[in-house]
């Protein structure tokens, strides 16, 4: 499947990351806002599992299916399977992407969180959709993240593999977004940016307006 036609503003969340406020609000929020993908990372202190997890799962794809949205399940092949999600997004301690592709079919999207060319090329020939490539920028919101890296694999990966989408994410702001979207990508993924803004739609906004090209590269 393909990952979008147009430059996607991609936002992730689970049900630790809207702090006080209801994360299916938030989500609604950024679905009238314009985001273009959904991913739902459950991770952290606290975070569901089992039926609980299923249950917030489904909301969340009932909100995404409304807004025409597809709905994008990190990590569990078998819960995006179970519920017949959009897509998957896997990273390199997941099972491989080959893998995934077998169990999702080739209608599905899968996406795969890389950090270098090799491993872009990798996940290209075993079947992904997009690379998330990051984190670009500094990060509170992944526990293990990476130290920032800037744009330069994201520009190394376009130069090599044009056609390849790619996602950036990592401290992305409506004010460094700009950055991001000249090194070619064909979406920014944010957690903050939105879970925090007191105008929402506001942000969404924003980021889509940083890209100066408009155009998905
Ligand atoms: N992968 C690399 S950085 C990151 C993930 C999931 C967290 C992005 O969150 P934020 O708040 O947009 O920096
Ligand atoms: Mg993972």
């Amino acid at each position: 499947m393909k990952f979008s036609d147009k430059p996607s503003i991609y936002f992730i969340m689970g049900s630790r990351n809207s702090g006080e406020r209801n994360p299916f609000v938030v989500l609604e929020a950024a679905l009238e806002g314009g985001i273009n993908h959904f991913q739902l990372r459950e991770k952290g202190e606290g975070a569901l599992s089992g039926t609980e997890l299923l249950a917030f799962a489904l909301h969340c794809q009932l909100l995404c299916n409304a807004y025409k949205v597809p709905f994008i399940i990190n990590d569990s092949v078998e819960l995006a399977c179970q519920i017949g999600a959009d897509g998957v997004h896997i990273g390199q301690d997941d099972l491989s992407a080959s893998q995934a592709r077998k169990l999702i079919g080739k209608e599905k999207v899968l996406g795969v969180s890389v950090h270098s060319l090799e491993e872009a090329r990798k996940a290209m020939e075993d079947g992904a959709d997009y690379v998330g490539m990051g984190p670009i920028f500094g990060t509170t919101s992944k526990a293990d993240a990476k130290k920032p890296a800037g744009v330069e694999g994201i520009l190394a990966v376009k130069k090599e593999f044009p056609e390849l989408p790619v996602v950036g994410i990592g401290g992305i702001t409506a004010e460094n977004a700009g950055l991001v979207w000249a090194a070619g990508v064909s979406g920014v993924a944010v957690i903050s940016t939105i879970t925090e803004a007191k105008d929402i739609a506001g942000q969404v906004a924003a980021l889509q307006a940083a890209n100066k090209e408009g155009v998905r590269k």
